[in-house]
């Protein structure tokens, strides 16, 4: 079955959306070849882009503005919000157009992250209509969740999403990816993921976020980049990447924390703002709750 007719049966604007990333993530993963290196310019959080992520940004944008249908874009690569008057719709969209990019130099997977809100997308996770990614690895996989299910799709080789696996749900597993220098995590942190080795957890970890929850969501385990000396909000953005991701795991009976509250429950105060990151399966972000609790 191909995406858009798996998505027949939701709302028109937001089917739309979907698609529309979807024919822009197709040429995403042909520009590779073209754009290895780094841009000239920066990101808002100061960090150089890479010319990929300039690119994608881009295309991104102009599909959503050329849609018609969404009045607010987000996009981890901007300074503000983007209005754009005279939609028929009040679609409020966020983007991480390339998740990870400090990695295509070496080309390990990458990907884009969204997330559809219905008005603004100042909105905490749990009033996401749904989330969306799409992995550029040996294969281009589009998953996506709008509150039926997490269903995962496959570019092959007519240049056409095919439906791979419908449902996902996340298995029981032994697989822990966590970020940030070992030297740096604050104490329950550093008990918590010694407690998850004595376990027997496997250490897997790529430094792409969008690919290491992949991997979470499909082999079971928890990511994790907490907050850490000098870094006490962590690294990772609460509207680009933990709410949308850990929405999509949450829908496969997984869950997402902060270290302390449900990361779906955070309403953002910034388009910028970061969190600690914890996704995974229900008993692993239990357990960061519980010993978090404990220490304060
Ligand atoms: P990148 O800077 O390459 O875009 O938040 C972005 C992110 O990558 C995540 O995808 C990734 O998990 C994290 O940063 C990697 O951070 P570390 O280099 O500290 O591991």
């Amino acid at each position: 079955m191909n995406l858009e007719t798996h998505l027949s049966e939701h709302d028109e604007d937001v089917k739309q959306v979907i698609l529309r990333v979807a024919e822009i993530a197709k040429t995403i993963s042909k520009g590779f070849a073209a754009r290895r290196g780094a841009s000239d310019s920066s990101n808002v959080y100061g960090e150089r882009q890479a010319a990929m992520d300039v690119w994608a940004d881009d295309l991104l944008i102009s599909a959503l503005r050329g849609s018609g249908l969404v009045r607010h874009v987000a996009s981890e690569e901007q300074p503000g919000v983007l209005t754009f008057d005279g939609s028929a719709s009040d679609l409020g969209v966020t983007i991480d157009p390339l998740d990870g990019s400090s990695l295509i130099g070496v080309n390990l997977t990458v990907g884009t992250i969204l997330g559809i809100h219905r008005g603004g997308v100042l909105r905490p996770g749990e009033a996401l209509l749904g989330a969306m990614y799409v992995l550029y690895g040996p294969l281009t996989t589009l998953t996506y969740c709008l509150r039926d299910g997490v269903h995962e799709f496959t570019l092959n080789g007519r240049g056409e999403f095919t439906l791979h696996e419908e449902y996902v749900t996340i298995p029981e597993g032994k697989i822990f990816s966590p970020g940030a220098l070992r030297r740096d995590w604050l104490p329950a942190h550093r008990a918590y993921i010694e407690g998850l080795e004595a376990e027997g957890y496997k250490l897997r970890y790529s430094g792409s976020f969008v690919a290491d929850v992949h991997q979470i969501l499909h082999r079971g385990g928890v990511y994790s980049y907490p907050a850490y000396t000098g870094g006490e909000e962590g690294k990772l953005r609460l509207l680009f990447e933990a709410a949308p991701m850990g929405f999509v795991v949450s829908q496969a009976g997984g869950a997402a924390s902060d270290g302390r509250r449900d990361i779906l429950s955070i309403k953002p105060e910034a388009v910028s703002q970061r969190v600690p990151v914890y996704i995974g399966g229900k008993g692993e972000i239990r357990l960061i709750e519980d010993m978090t609790g404990q220490e304060s």
